[in-house]
């Protein structure tokens, strides 16, 4: 029985990384050369980046999109530059018009759902959808409105019933972003749930989301279903993947995890994501799974999957 919990020690030559991190070639030589913000070995043929040069530079571009002059931030270590991350970034004016900022429309989107008026706060959200990059409407709108919906139900400000209208809400918007992003031809299917026992669905949902922008056949199928069922869509959809979202650990869900390994197609790869991952013990799993510790880590899992095709 093997077990992969993490990635093997791997090196990406120039291209690879330009993919991995978004940053062009000569933005990374010119990175490397002027402020030496990486040094990547250069003793066999060409740069050769290892992961946490790769990781580095991640961070160091969401710096400078953040607007930090790469000069000021390339001589900080990693810690700081990670420290740099968590400092809230300022809002983003969204619409040259001065109407509109994410926070504002948020505020707007929360209200209308209070007055469970589903229209208002769908018209909030496609206007939000319209003004923003894909991904950055995913981590600057759907993940701030998860938690803040979660943070209301949690002290008593938001019903369930409000909370499972946002779910819904924000079900249809995967579906929306699946059909702009969707390709035909694309060779990558996934599909996503959670387990039986598992109602916290926002993190699976919002990683579907990032998956279909990034290009992936999402086949979101929710959250709560029992692993024999998510087994069988597997094998009748030919998926890929199966990513499997874990916030909560009961009684039942290591049993869900090692059901669902056992019962997957054989080509078929485990990717499991969410905070209640890192407390499960899967030394007994029949087939390697693929632990992403969080949302960046998930995307860079689908960035290598597309490089590997
Ligand atoms: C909303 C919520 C619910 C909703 C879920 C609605 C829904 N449709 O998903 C409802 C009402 C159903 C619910 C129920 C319960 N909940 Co609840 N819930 C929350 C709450 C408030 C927010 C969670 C959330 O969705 N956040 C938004 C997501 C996007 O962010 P996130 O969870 O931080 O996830 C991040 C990463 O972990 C990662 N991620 C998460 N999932 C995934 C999946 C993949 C594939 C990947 C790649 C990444 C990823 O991405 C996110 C962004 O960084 C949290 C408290 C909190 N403030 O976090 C409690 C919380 C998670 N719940 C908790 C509990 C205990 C429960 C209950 C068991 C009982 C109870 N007393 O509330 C029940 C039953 C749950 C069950 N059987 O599954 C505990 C869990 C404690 C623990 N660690 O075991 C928490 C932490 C509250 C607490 N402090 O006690 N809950």
């Amino acid at each position: 029985m093997e077990i992969v919990l993490v990635q093997m020690a791997a090196y990406y030559p120039i291209r690879a990384v330009s993919k991995l991190t978004g940053i062009s070639p000569d933005t990374l030589r010119a990175w490397e050369r002027r402020y030496q913000a990486v040094q990547p070995d250069r003793s066999g043929r060409g740069r050769r980046y290892g992961e946490q040069e790769v990781a580095r530079l991640r961070r160091l571009n969401q710096l400078v999109h953040r607007g930090h002059a790469i000069g000021g931030i390339a001589v900080l270590s990693d810690d700081a530059l990670d420290e740099l991350l968590a400092t809230p970034a300022a809002p983003t004016e969204v619409d040259k018009r001065g109407t509109a900022l994410p926070t504002d429309l948020l505020a707007g989107v929360l209200s209308a759902i209070t007055d469970f008026d589903s229209a208002r706060a769908n018209d909030e959200l496609t206007r939000l959808a319209a003004v923003l990059a894909p991904k950055d409407f995913v981590y600057q709108a759907v993940l701030p409105l998860m938690r803040e919906v979660g943070t209301r139900w949690h002290d008593g400000r938001l019903t369930v019933a409000q909370e499972h209208l946002v779910s819904q809400m924000l079900r249809n918007l995967l579906g929306s972003l699946m059909r702009l992003y969707r390709s035909s031809t694309s060779s990558r299917r996934m599909i996503v749930a959670t387990p039986a026992g598992e109602s916290h669905e926002f993190g699976a949902l919002a990683a579907s989301m990032l998956a279909a922008i990034a290009g992936i056949d999402v086949l979101c199928l929710g959250a709560d279903l029992p692993a024999e069922e998510t087994a069988r869509a597997a094998r009748r959809s030919a998926a890929s993947v199966v990513l499997y979202g874990i916030t909560v650990v009961n009684d039942r869900t290591l049993d869900e995890v090692e059901s669902l390994a056992r019962a997957m197609p054989e080509t078929t790869t485990l990717w499991l994501g969410g905070a209640g991952v890192a407390s499960l013990d899967l030394s007994a799993l029949e087939r390697p799974a693929v632990v992403l510790r969080d949302l960046s880590e998930f995307e860079d899992e689908c960035r290598r999957w597309s490089l590997v095709r």
